[in-house]
């Protein structure tokens, strides 16, 4: 079956056109030459933890039941994700990392084109933090804050500063559960620590550890992640764009950032204005420089400067293809080891520059935040060197490029939905009481070959709008549905429900919020305790007609999410299932237990229009669980 038949993307079906017949083989072709893919990975019951091994389970009960240590099949498949879980988190907790660390270099004056773009939320965090900020220079709150966060990544008792913005009931659940993460490295350690040979075998306890541990990312490094990106790069707000691999200019040089961390990114975004850069650009033959992004550092770019995004995942190598990118720099995460090879065909010169992420086959130029500024001007240059080596008769740019409007954040909702001068989220909750609103949906997460390429986002958003449901996107979803112009606020006149419709037409909002990139769904957290706070919807999270979908999850950091989301108390759909099945009882803890343990739990379901009415379901029967008023205008869907 060729995958990319259901390529939603005509910008994306154009250039892999032209890909195969220039015999450039594409993650398509890749995903298509694993077929049949291993049965014993897919179903969690390959065992690899140990020199036994590698063992494996017959998932038909007919061959082996035991590994070579006695490990069952619940026991692999749980340790697997637990595995798996650890990955995701410690890759977002990394992130979270590096970005306290360049907060401090900054508060220690050792960084350039670095400032604090958010006063207002370096002080509120710093508060809540504990760390008095009246009549403090920036720097030294700065600097405290840092030190703070960072003492939270070592620390091995108590718990995290942010996991205290949760309701107090979950708090009193994870303390009761043993979940309340402790510190953010110990839980990633003990994880792992967990999963050696000999070590964690019950189900319950290796699913409790994948909650611990990805609750120390949800709640610990991506919100760290999110904070500190917004304190450093400012606070998103509403900011138009536009998205797909149209706003590659064939007249300027094509600089594209891609990876997830924008401390690089940003100051790109920002030098490529400067006058002498362009200067430099326009007597090698360009009219100007053209920043775009890829991935989850268009993203984060996106949503705070409008920088255009050329394509999520799936286009990294497209946008090589059409022959006019210059320079693709890389820092970390969902980043293709096959750009080596793909740059190679065209003039497309590829530089990796995060010291954790290494390349066969790429350059790389080391960015560190005390030359962040310097490196920046050297790379940009890189790229104006490369504008003349561009072959003009080999340059493909599709003309399809999309308005978004992007930059949603918990703490804009006040205004966008409360108005000017009484920032609340009191409409949004009225809303959803009267009827208007069904409720809150985190559409999120890659786009995979495996799944639609993209287009199960699209479809199930689609779904989704026309029962009136509120959809929060991030990541690799979120740029799909902006490539089929669903993030303007004029995709609620063609997609809305009535209820919907109303509202978005009252507040110019579009039906669909794009809040940033994968760590920014720390954001939907925060949302879900501002509208308990505002009252009328339950005591906890896991009492909100909300939910979350990745129905094309990619990443090991998908699951993470996925189960930070679990733990807070939401009802989490995949698409193609957690590699669990291989586990009856795992399947249905996860599936069907867990929701009485921990409020929140898994569906798995590829088909987006089933998935669109499990989610719905799942809605009206929380609304109906906190006697809601029926919807206003119950749409008369077959
Ligand atoms: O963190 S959505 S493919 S880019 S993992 Fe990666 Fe998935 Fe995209 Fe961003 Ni998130």
């Amino acid at each position: 079956m060729r995958m990319e038949k259901f390529l939603a993307d005509l910008a994306s079906k154009e250039i892999l056109d032209l890909a195969r017949k220039e015999n450039i083989q594409t993650i398509w072709e890749r995903y298509q030459l694993q077929q049949p893919q291993c049965g014993f990975g897919l179903l969690g019951l390959c065992c690899t933890n140990c020199n036994l091994g590698p063992c494996r389970i017959d998932p038909f009960g007919e061959g082996a039941e035991f590994g070579a240590c006695g490990a069952d099949r619940d026991t692999i498949s749980a340790r697997n994700l637990l595995r798996r879980t650890t990955a995701g988190a410690a890759c977002h907790n990394d992130h979270g990392r590096d970005l306290t660390l360049a907060l401090l270099a900054f508060a220690e004056g050792k960084t350039q084109g670095y400032r604090i773009k958010s006063e207002e939320k370096l002080k509120n965090i710093a508060q809540e933090f504990s760390i008095p900020v009246e009549n403090r220079p920036l720097e030294d709150i700065a600097k405290d804050l840092a030190i703070k966060i960072l003492s939270e990544y070592g620390q091995q008792k108590g718990k995290l500063t942010f996991s205290q913005r949760a309701p107090k009931k979950r708090q009193e659940l994870w303390r009761k559960l043993g979940i309340m993460p402790r510190g953010i490295d110990r839980e990633v350690v003990e994880a792992i620590s967990r999963t050696n040979m000999g070590v964690d075998h019950d189900l319950r306890s290796l699913i409790l550890a994948c909650m611990r541990v990805a609750l120390s990312d949800g709640w610990g490094g991506s919100m760290v992640a999110t904070e500190i990106s917004d304190i450093l790069f400012g606070l998103p707000s509403p900011i138009r764009s536009q998205v797909n691999l149209g706003v590659l200019k064939e007249d300027e040089v094509n600089l594209v950032v891609h990876g997830h961390v924008p401390l690089l990114s940003d100051v790109v975004a920002e030098l490529a204005l400067e006058e002498d850069l362009i200067s430099k650009a326009k007597e090698k033959g360009a009219k100007g420089i053209n920043v775009v992004g890829i991935c989850c550092t268009a993203n984060e770019v996106l949503v705070r400067r409008g920088i255009p995004v050329a394509g999520n995942f799936l286009q990294q190598e497209l946008a090589i293809i059409t022959g006019a990118v210059e320079l693709m720099l890389v820092d970390i995460q969902c980043i293709m080891p096959s750009l080596a090879k793909v740059s190679s065909c065209f003039h497309t010169k590829v530089v990796s520059t995060h010291q954790k992420a290494r390349f066969y086959g790429i350059q790389h130029i080391e960015f560190k935040e005390e030359e962040a500024t310097q490196t920046a001007r050297r790379l940009i240059e890189t790229a104006i060197e490369n504008f003349p080596k561009r072959d003009k008769s080999r340059v493909n740019i599709p003309k399809e490029k999309m308005d978004v409007v992007c930059g949603f954040t918990a703490e804009g909702i006040f205004h966008h939905l409360g108005g000017r001068y009484r920032a609340t989220y009191r409409p949004l909750n009225n809303a959803i009481i009267e009827g208007r609103i069904r409720g809150v949906v985190g559409v999120v997460g890659c786009d995979n070959p495996k799944n639609l390429s993209g287009g199960a986002h699209i479809t199930l958003v689609k779904e989704l709008l026309k029962r009136d449901v509120l959809v929060v996107q991030t990541g690799c979803a979120a740029i799909e549905c902006g490539k089929e112009g669903l993030l303007k606020p004029e995709a609620a006149f063609e997609y809305a429900g009535l209820g919907l419709r109303e509202v978005c037409e009252a507040t110019g909002l579009p039906p669909v919020l794009h809040s940033g990139a994968c760590v920014d769904n720390s954001r939907i957290l925060i949302e879900c305790c501002e509208i308990l706070k505002e009252g009328g919807l339950g005591e906890d999270i896991s009492d909100l007609p909300v939910a979350g979908a990745a129905l094309e999850w990619m990443s090991e950091k998908a699951i993470a999410i996925g189960w930070y989301a679990v733990s807070s108390g939401i009802f989490v759909v995949f698409g193609t299932p957690l590699p669990i099945l291989g586990s009856k009882n795992l399947e249905k803890f996860l599936t069907q237990e867990l929701f009485e343990i921990i409020g929140g739990g898994w569906a798995f379901e590829e088909d987006p229009v089933k998935a669109a009415k499990i989610i719905v379901s799942h809605l009206d029967k929380k609304r109906e669980k906190l006697k809601l008023r029926p919807m206003m205008y119950e749409p008369n869907l077959i």
